[in-house]
């Protein structure tokens, strides 16, 4: 059971569940919280009490692929983190060292300690969904997607669903000094999530997602390629741990767990590209590319 939200015919945007059937019902929810918070008054999993709200129930006229999709879920926070599989550590160690690597550094170092690299990766406002471009930073030159499972967390840590996510990154400004990892990773537009809100509840197994990405260049396939969660170093419920650890956090967080698939390195996106996520059972995050439209602002 997949939980979405799109934008209706008189432009209010509605809560649904996508069922396994494909068909879409509208829930009388008005956001993924509010539809957990009625399930646990009930005192019944989400899924369940989904799929008793709509038996019976007739699904919308409009197909999923025909609908407006908005984000699933307006994350109050979204954290990330990162060097979580091995391909991604080789390409910050290649970014860092221009190919030449000599010695350990601390990608080496992190991505085999107890405590998992985790930033903070955006907020609600700069958050895009589905079909909403994600933003190029003007003074960067290198700039990649990074497809990564995210997990819908409660204020006491618990996982309530999956979803689909995109890590925009600077790999030249990250490479120049991991000081800069902030300007590397947060800037408007700079994180997707979508298109849907995978139920926890019917998940058997997270490690065994295969995650896709496909970069398309005037309707030519440029970039491609594949994961599957089993490849993680870490656990899930470690980065999440980690993540809660003597901090707060707020119900409807989303915590990306890091990405496994990393273009060519001779590759950086450009305005007029598109990019498609997929994950199994999630689906497809589909964002096209887009110069920002303000520029570095004039120093006084
Ligand atoms: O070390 C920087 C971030 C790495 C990252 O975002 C990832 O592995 O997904
Ligand atoms: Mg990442």
């Amino acid at each position: 059971m997949r939980i979405l939200r799109y934008k209706n015919k008189r432009e209010t945007i509605v809560l649904a569940a996508l069922a396994d059937d494909e068909r879409v019902y509208d829930l009388p929810h008005s956001d993924f919280m509010e539809l957990v918070y009625a399930s646990e008054r009930e005192g019944k999993p989400t899924i369940q009490y989904v799929k008793d709200l709509i038996a019976g129930q007739e699904p919308i006229e409009e197909a999923f692929d025909e609908l407006q999709l908005a984000v699933p879920i307006a994350a109050p926070e979204v954290w990330a983190s990162g060097v979580t599989y091995e391909k991604s550590k080789d390409a910050r160690n290649y970014e860092a060292t221009a190919g030449k690597l000599d010695a350990d550094t601390f990608y080496d170092k992190v991505y085999e300690a107890e405590r998992p690299e985790i930033f903070f990766k955006s907020t609600a406002a700069r958050t895009i969904g589905p079909g909403q471009p994600v933003y190029l930073r003007s003074d960067s030159d290198w700039q990649i997607p990074e497809p990564e499972l995210g997990l819908v967390l409660s204020k006491s840590g618990k996982v309530l669903g999956y979803t689909a996510g995109n890590d925009m990154s600077c790999r030249d400004i990250e490479g120049e000094n991991p000081l800069y990892l902030p300007q590397a990773k947060v800037w408007k537009h700079s994180c997707a999530i979508g298109p849907v809100i995978l139920l926890a509840e019917a998940v058997d197994d997270p490690y065994s997602f295969d995650l896709a990405c496909r970069i398309y260049r005037s309707d030519e396939k440029v970039v491609e390629g594949t994961a599957n969660t089993k490849q993680l170093k870490r656990r899930f419920d470690e980065l999440v741990e980690f993540l809660a650890r003597d901090n707060e956090l707020f119900d409807g967080t989303v915590l990306l767990t890091g990405t496994c698939i990393v273009p060519p390195n001779e590759f950086t996106l450009k305005e007029g590209d598109r990019i498609e996520i997929e994950i199994s059972s999630i689906g497809v995050l589909n964002n096209p590319v887009k110069k920002q439209e303000s520029k570095i602002p004039t120093a006084h």
